[in-house]
C-alpha cells in the first residue's frame, strides 16, 4: 500500500471512529490514539525517512495536511459532544418549577414548656433564682424534711413510687427547697420548676408525671402580706391583666397556717361558667407560711426567719388556660393537638 492510499485509509479510520463517539472522555482518548507520541500520524511521519528525498517534501505536507484536517474534526465533535452532553444533563436533572413546594415543618416548645418557661421568666423578674434538684431522691428531702407525718397517706405505696426503703422518684418539686435551706443562709428566694411522679391510676385528670413550679421566700419578718403580694403581682402578670386573688385556708404539712389561692374567673370575670362551674372563681395554687418544723429541720432558726412557699401544677394551669379536655393529650405527641399552641 502506498503511502498516499495509507494517508486515505487512516482518514476513513479516523472519521469512521469519531462518528461514533458519544463523550468529551472518549474523544480525549481517540486524541491520544491519533496525534499522542506513539500515535498514528507520529507512526506515518517516522516512515517519512524511508520516502526518496524527492517524494518526501509531497508527503510530509499531505502528513500535516491530515494531521490539521483531523484536528480540525475533533475540534467540530469537541462542540458537538459537548452540547450533547449538556442536553442529556438537562433532561436528567429537569426541574418543574410548577410543583408545589416542600412545606418546611418548624417545631416549638411543648404547650407545658411555654407556660413553664413564661411562669419562671415572671418570677425570675421579681427576684427568684432558679435551682434545680434530682428526680429521685430519698425519703427525708421528699417527705421528712417536710414535716410529713410518718403514717401520712401520701407516704403510702399508692402514691409513691420507690425505688427502694429510702429512695423513690420526687412527688413534688419540694425536695429542692430542702436542699436549698441546708446549702444557702437566708435570704433565700428561689423557684422549683421541674417534673415530679405519683403512683396513680392514669385517666383524663391524673397522670403518673406532671410538672409543678413551687417557690419560697425565706427572710427576717416575711409576712402573709409579702405573700398576698407575691401572688397578686404573679397572677396578674402570668395571666395577663390585673386578677383578683381570693385566699382560702388549707391543709399541706409543710406549711402553717396553708392556703388555697383562687384567681377571679379568666373566662367570664366571675359571673359564673362552664370553665368555673359556675363559682367565678379558679383554683390555681396552693401556698401558706413555710412551717417551723420544716425551717429547724433545714437549719434555719425559726425564731429569727419566717418564709412563705407556694406552689403550682403546670398541666392543671394549662387545662384551665387552653380549656384541654383531656391531660392524657400532653403526652401522646399528636402534631394535631401540639401545633396548635
Ligand atoms: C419547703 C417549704 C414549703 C410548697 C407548697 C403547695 C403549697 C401546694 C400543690 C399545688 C398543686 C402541689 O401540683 S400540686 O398538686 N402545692 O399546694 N406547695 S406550699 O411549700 C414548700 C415547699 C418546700 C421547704
Amino acid at each position: 500500500m502506498t503511502l498516499t492510499d495509507r494517508i486515505g485509509q487512516m482518514r476513513e479510520y479516523f472519521l469512521h471512529e469519531l462518528s461514533g463517539l458519544t463523550t468529551a472522555k472518549d474523544l480525549e482518548s481517540l486524541k491520544l490514539k491519533y496525534f499522542g507520541k506513539k500515535g498514528s500520524i507520529q507512526a506515518l511521519m517516522m516512515e517519512l525517512k524511508e520516502c526518496s528525498s524527492n517524494e518526501r517534501p509531497l508527503f510530509g505536507k499531505m502528513i500535516n495536511d491530515l494531521k490539521e484536517e483531523l484536528a480540525a474534526h475533533c475540534e467540530n465533535s469537541l462542540t458537538r459532544v459537548k452540547a450533547e452532553e449538556l442536553k442529556a444533563r438537562l433532561q436528567e436533572e429537569k426541574i418543574d418549577p410548577t410543583l408545589p413546594g416542600r412545606r418546611q415543618f418548624s417545631g416549638r416548645s411543648h404547650p407545658v414548656v411555654q407556660l413553664l418557661d413564661r411562669a419562671v421568666d415572671i418570677l425570675i423578674g421579681m427576684g427568684f433564682s432558679v435551682r434545680l434538684g434530682p428526680n429521685a431522691d430519698t425519703d427525708f428531702y421528699n417527705f421528712g424534711g417536710l414535716n410529713f407525718p410518718e403514717d401520712h397517706p401520701a407516704r403510702d405505696m399508692q402514691d409513691t413510687f420507690y425505688l427502694n426503703h429510702e429512695w423513690l422518684l420526687r412527688t413534688h418539686t419540694s425536695n429542692v427547697q430542702v436542699h436549698a435551706m441546708e446549702e444557702m443562709e437566708p435570704p433565700i428566694r428561689v423557684i422549683a420548676p421541674g417534673r415530679c411522679f405519683r403512683n396513680e391510676t392514669i385517666s383524663a385528670r391524673s397522670h403518673v408525671f406532671f410538672h409543678q413550679i413551687e417557690g419560697f421566700y425565706i427572710d427576717r419578718g416575711v409576712s402573709f402580706a409579702d405573700l398576698f403580694a407575691t401572688m397578686e403581682e404573679f397572677w396578674s402578670k402570668l395571666l395577663g391583666e390585673k386578677v383578683e386573688t381570693r385566699f382560702r385556708p388549707s391543709y399541706f404539712p409543710f406549711v402553717e397556717p396553708g392556703l388555697e389561692v383562687d384567681v377571679k374567673c379568666t373566662s367570664c370575670k366571675g359571673k359564673g361558667c362552664k370553665l368555673c362551674k359556675q363559682t367565678g372563681w379558679l383554683e390555681v395554687c396552693g401556698a401558706g407560711m413555710v412551717h417551723p418544723n420544716v425551717l429547724k429541720m433545714g437549719n434555719i432558726d425559726p425564731d429569727v426567719y419566717s418564709g412563705y412557699a407556694w406552689g403550682m401544677g403546670i398541666e392543671r394551669l394549662a387545662i384551665l388556660q387552653h380549656g384541654i379536655p383531656d391531660i392524657r393529650m400532653f403526652t401522646q405527641n399528636d402534631l394535631r393537638f401540639l401545633s396548635q399552641f
